[in-house]
């Protein structure tokens, strides 16, 4: 066969080698509960990945959930499949011998390229594959001295921040939390809608921001092709989007809704990776991308999605899953790359939680105001508090060397 470049990771002696991978499992309480159209959540169960290489350290954070709703992945599977399948497969070939991809994306972190490569013949788990893939990053990143705004391309030294506001008890409850976040300076307010909580709530919610607010809703696969007439009445208040109405696999239905309706359609759940991305555009089922790395299985296939969404001209906003500052700091850094440019669900930790693993992602001030700063130093730029770690643990560690 011709043509087909193939290189082999961590060909020059600079590289890291993986010498052991732990995993930790997290509880943390949110500082209010979460509402969708698929659950509702008061603590954030999270798994963490510390990858230890020869030079260094680097931290992940999966981004599954604690129930398998929102996608397949769940946080006890996730970590089932790391401990019995990802974490050996990773020390067993140590970024020497799979084959990484030969692209732009994989230039410059050879072993973090290898990753996904070594880690394939596992289907789907993307989340757990994510997790991984973002702490040798992290690792690979700080061994080398440069941040992952530096490495990802980043162009913008702040980012600007929406919000996500679940479902609400009442009406009241629900327009005292957005004057709350209008308040702090958050620049885009994102719904959770659900049938029989959708044209109400949007409507109450587009007074108080005034026509020129910007405001779009998110259904989580909630609805279906019978409600196209009511989603396109969504139409009169001006939403910058709507995000991922019907299932994930239902491209067709999608479309069906992009031409019935002015607002642009956004797929999330969808879009696993650059080729669904591409896929989903060329249908007409989506003209904007909600890109969460997790759920295309780490950043570099994010960052592949982000560049085939470009050279399209389709925008992109980076979504979130409730991330601790691990994973919110490489967010941030994503988000400031040039094809991000609607505010993404990049919020303040104070939006989840009081204390935060990480120094805290705080929302700036004066002309900052609804940004957040993208962190400039090695790797993810932040540094993981041990201490919580250990206090928040719900599980004891799993340690995997070679
Ligand atoms: O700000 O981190 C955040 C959460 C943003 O609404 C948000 N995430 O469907 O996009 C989503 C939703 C979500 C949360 C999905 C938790 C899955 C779990």
């Amino acid at each position: 066969m011709t043509g087909q470049a193939q290189t082999h990771a961590a060909p020059t002696s600079s590289a890291p080698r993986i010498e052991a991978i732990e995993l930790h499992r997290i509880e943390v309480p949110l500082v209010r509960a979460f509402e969708t159209s698929f659950g509702r959540e008061t603590v954030r169960e999270a798994l963490l990945v510390r990858v230890r290489t020869d030079a260094g350290d680097g931290w992940g954070e999966c981004v599954a959930g604690r129930d398998p709703f929102y996608s397949a992945e769940y946080v006890d599977g996730a970590a089932s499949v790391v401990e019995r399948y990802l974490a050996p497969a990773l020390l067993d070939a140590r970024g020497t011998t799979a084959p990484a991809r030969d692209d732009f994306r994989s230039a410059g972190v050879p072993l973090a390229a290898s990753v996904a490569p070594t880690l394939a013949f596992v289907a789907g788990h993307r989340m757990a594959k994510g997790a991984l893939e973002a702490a040798v990053l992290d690792a690979e990143l700080r061994s080398q001295g440069r941040s992952m705004g530096e490495s990802f391309g980043a162009e913008r030294g702040w980012v600007d921040c929406g919000v996500s506001v679940g479902i609400a008890p009442t009406l009241e409850e629900l327009l005292d939390e957005v004057t709350g976040y209008l308040e702090e300076g958050y620049r885009r307010i994102k719904l959770k809608i659900k049938p029989g909580w959708d044209l109400v709530p949007v409507a109450a919610v587009r007074e108080l921001l005034g026509p020129d607010g910007l405001l779009q809703v998110d259904a989580n696969t909630a609805y279906t092709a019978d409600d196209i007439p009511l989603l396109a009445s969504l139409d009169a208040f001006g939403l910058l989007l709507i995000e991922q109405p019907f299932a994930e696999e239902d491209l067709a239905t999608h479309a069906l809704l992009a031409q019935a309706c002015e607002t642009p359609v956004c797929l999330d759940e969808s879009i696993l990776d650059a080729a669904t991305a591409v896929d989903a555009i060329e249908r007409g089922a989506t003209s904007v991308v909600n890109i969460k790395p997790g759920r295309m299985g780490g950043y570099l296939e994010a960052l592949r999605v982000h560049d085939a969404c470009r050279a399209l001209d389709v925008p992109v906003w980076c979504g979130g899953m409730l991330e601790t500052g691990v994973g919110r700091a490489a967010n941030v850094a994503l988000a400031a790359l040039p094809g991000f440019v609607l505010p993404g669900d990049t919020s303040a930790s104070s939006r989840y939680y009081a204390d935060d693993l990480t120094e805290p992602f705080a929302l700036g001030t004066g002309e900052h105001r609804g940004q957040l700063r993208v962190p400039d130093a090695p790797g993810t730029g932040v540094t993981v508090r041990e201490d919580l770690v250990r206090e928040w643990a719900s599980a004891a560690p799993v340690a995997l060397a070679r």
